[in-house]
Formats: structure tokens, sequence, C-alpha cells
């Protein structure tokens, strides 16, 4: 999934989330490759855009709602968009359905 290291990446993620009509199908929020280093702790978030790999990159630019993250509820180890919210930030279980927007090296 993409990486979001500028506002300009948030314009963008979510111009491809409603031209596709994800909105419509899955929701109000936009999955990102935001994820903690360690799920099953409160670690720090990192960029993960290849799920098969260990790579990460950190995070240099972060727009998380006031009080997130908040890893509530057992755990929260991803991080999605939140349209409701002007596509700030909030970390959420990784099983809840929503849009997701992928990045590919061309
Ligand atoms: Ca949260």
């Amino acid at each position: 999934m993409c990486n979001i290291v500028c506002s300009d990446d948030v314009v963008y993620v979510q111009t491809q989330a409603t031209l596709t009509g994800c909105f419509t199908l899955a929701g109000t929020s936009i999955w990102t490759a935001g994820q903690r280093i360690d799920p099953s702790s409160e670690s720090a978030f990192v960029w993960r855009t290849d799920a098969d790999s260990d790579t990460v990159s950190a995070m240099t630019y972060t727009n998380w709602i006031p009080g997130q993250p908040n890893n509530c509820c057992g755990g929260e180890p991803c991080m999605h968009l939140l349209r409701g919210f002007s596509y700030m930030w909030n970390d959420l279980q990784c099983s809840t359905a929503s849009c997701s927007v992928c990045e590919i090296d061309l």
C-alpha cells in the first residue's frame, strides 16, 4: 500500500479513492502502508510498503488525529486516513474493511 510523505500525497490518495468509487464500496477511510514496527506492542509507526519484506522506512511526516495513535481495543497496529476527519490519521485493527490505495514502482 501507499506511504504518505507530505500533504500532497494525501490529496492524491483521496482523489484516487474517490475516482475508483472505493468509498461507495468500502466505507469512509483509506488504508496506507503505515504499521507499527512490532504489531504486538505500542511501538512506533513506520512505512511498510512491501508486505513480503522486512524493509521499512521512517515516518518523517505525520498528521494524526489529536489523541491518536491510541492503540485501542486490544491493539491497533495499522494506520488509515479517515475521511470524516479531513483524512487525518488513526491507528486501527488491520482486519477492518476499508479502501486501499496501492503504490507500485514503475
Ligand atoms: Ca485508534
